[in-house]
């Protein structure tokens, strides 16, 4: 056989291939089972959540403010180019010898399983996933490489003389091409719907429309005009949960049960209590309009939302467990998965209307925005008072126990920073000279809310903006102003609120590490 023939029949790129398809085919069994199991045990998840876990904070930082929302597609993306690369040297190196490729494809399915069993939370059998990975991943190896190799094999018996045929360097011939296709096939077919099945099947079983939510006890009034219905360019008062911003540190959207989902309090109070989610339905229902901040959101940024959400006083289910003599300075809220969010008892307990939510703009809450119970807690930023996929609150000390984002060095009591956006226009925007509405959302949080929006043009005094309806004051508050643009040219808008206790919004920039972001929202348009 000459070596022209052999790159012909038996080119690198499809053994490269083999090994990626039996990659793909082992991660899409290891994901069907998690997902039916723990999906957080999902091999490639369990190795994009340690990344996203050993991810130094700047760049975390940096690649939010760079791909937005889209920063976990994006991880997600390179982990798999990363995985799928190694995967075709697996194939190269089963080209070779068939256990050469397999133990490569073990000792990626070994680091899988290894982030499984190193990440919070995690279960010995978390392991199994990767364990089922491992197996299909060789099994649809073996049989690849049985396939291309069938026919090389039964030239090699009879070798013809002075060729250069060695039995471990097996290349496919023609004859085996039907075989190598039909394998192919099958697996590609068994990975796609193996990959879909898991999730499709356990979406199925746990729909969050399929949850009747009694009405509230004590109901937030109905919202007043909307002055987004008059100057459509500013958001609306309150934000649908469809456009409603997502923050977290998950790859995936978590697909849980309200029917198998229990709460627990636990730690220093006087007695354990574990609740189920029908419990907490049978309690007294609130229902408040907040307005949600991402401590991660820049000035003018959009990991912002207003809502009205449904649900239980935090304090009505501590008051089940008993906090009367407790030493505890927070409340560790934990989900489902180990994740850790962590807030100051004292300001949780103040007064305010801290709950435990269930439903979000009259629908039940969304799987994104943590179904079936998250916490939120009003005045605060969200990762330190509005755990999603809630499953646990321990009382406990800043000392004894350190929350995700604590121990990465944020802050741990963060009050959202009163703030002013401009929503219309948008940079760099051509307006035509004369009226023109500029308009937005301010909000001061458990500050007396927002008294007053200012809007400044090319650095000169400081003029009132209208204010919009009034919702609470821990809901944000529309604003617009009428600018008479009459000189041709570039400007500078830039807007700022003052709160209900007269506090001037400060202009004084700061980045979101650690309390959240300050400054003033500033735009460049021009006039024509
Ligand atoms: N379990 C869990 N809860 C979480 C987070 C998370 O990563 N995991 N992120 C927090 C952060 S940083 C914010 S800003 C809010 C965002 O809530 P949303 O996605 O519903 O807007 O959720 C908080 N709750
Ligand atoms: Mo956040």
């Amino acid at each position: 056989m000459s070596s022209s023939l052999r790159t012909r029949v038996g080119p690198t790129a499809l053994w490269g291939m083999f090994g990626v398809l039996a990659t793909l085919v082992g991660m899409a069994a290891g994901h069907l089972l998690a997902s039916l199991t723990t999906p957080a045990a999902s091999p490639v998840l369990a190795v994009g959540s340690r990344v996203i876990d050993a991810t130094p904070t700047p760049m975390k930082e940096w690649a939010i403010r760079q791909f937005g929302s889209a920063d976990k597609p994006i991880l997600i993306g390179s982990v798999m180019v990363v995985v799928l690369l190694l995967s075709a040297v697996a194939g190269l190196l089963a080209r070779k010898r068939f256990v050469y490729g397999a133990v490569m494809l073990v000792v990626l399915v070994a680091v899988a399983a290894f982030a499984a069993l190193t990440s919070t939370g995690a279960k010995a059998s978390d392991v199994v996933p990767s364990l089922v990975a491992a197996v299909a991943g060789v099994a649809a190896l073996g049989w690849l490489h049985r396939v291309a190799t069938r026919g090389s094999r039964s030239a090699d018996a009879e070798p013809v003389p002075g060729a250069t045929v060695r039995s471990d360097d097996p290349a496919p011939r023609s004859a085996s091409r039907r075989g190598v296709l039909v394998a192919t096939g099958v697996l590609a077919l068994a990975a796609a719907v193996m990959g879909g099945a898991g999730r499709f099947i356990t979406g199925l079983r746990t729909r969050p429309e399929d949850i009747d939510l009694p009405t509230a006890a004590d109901p937030a009034p109905a919202l007043p005009t909307d002055l987004s219905e008059k100057y459509p360019g500013i958001s609306s008062l309150r934000t649908s949960n469809a456009d409603f911003y997502r923050v977290d540190t998950r790859l995936d959207t978590p697909i849980l049960s309200a029917d198998d989902w229990t709460l627990t309090i636990d730690g220093d109070v006087d007695q354990e209590v574990t609740l189920t989610f029908d419990d907490l339905l049978g309690m007294e229902l609130i229902e408040r309009d907040i307005t949600m901040t991402c401590v991660s959101n820049s000035v003018g940024g959009k990991f912002v939302g207003a809502a009205t959400w449904l649900g239980v006083r935090l304090t009505d289910v501590l008051e089940r467990a008993g906090i009367e003599g407790t030493k505890a300075d927070q409340i560790l809220a934990t989900d489902f998965d180990g994740m850790t969010i962590s807030t100051p008892l004292e300001v949780a307990v103040d007064g305010r209307d801290t709950m435990l939510v269930v439903g979000m703009n009259g629908e039940p809450l969304p799987r994104e925005h943590g179904f079936p119970v998250r916490m939120i807690t009003p005045g605060l930023y969200g990762f330190v008072g509005s755990c999603k996929w809630l499953t646990r609150l321990t009382l406990t000390t800043y000392d004894d126990a350190q929350a995700y984002w604590t121990e990465r060095d944020w802050d741990t009591d963060a009050p959202i920073k009163i703030s002013t956006r401009i929503d219309t226009p948008n940079a760099l925007d051509q307006l035509d000279k004369g009226e023109n509405i500029v308009g937005g959302v301010a909000w001061a949080q458990q500050k007396g809310g927002v008294a007053k929006v200012q809007v400044q043009v090319d650095g000169g005094g400081w003029q009132d903006a209208e204010l919009g309806p009034e919702v609470n004051n821990d809901y944000w508050r529309q604003w617009f102003y009428r600018w008479d643009a009459q000189d041709e040219g570039q400007h500078t808008i830039s807007a700022r609120c003052v709160d209900g206790d007269g506090n001037v919004q400060t202009a004084a920039q700061a980045q979101p590490f650690p309390g959240g972001s300050s400054g003033i929202h500033s735009l460049l348009v021009s006039v024509a």
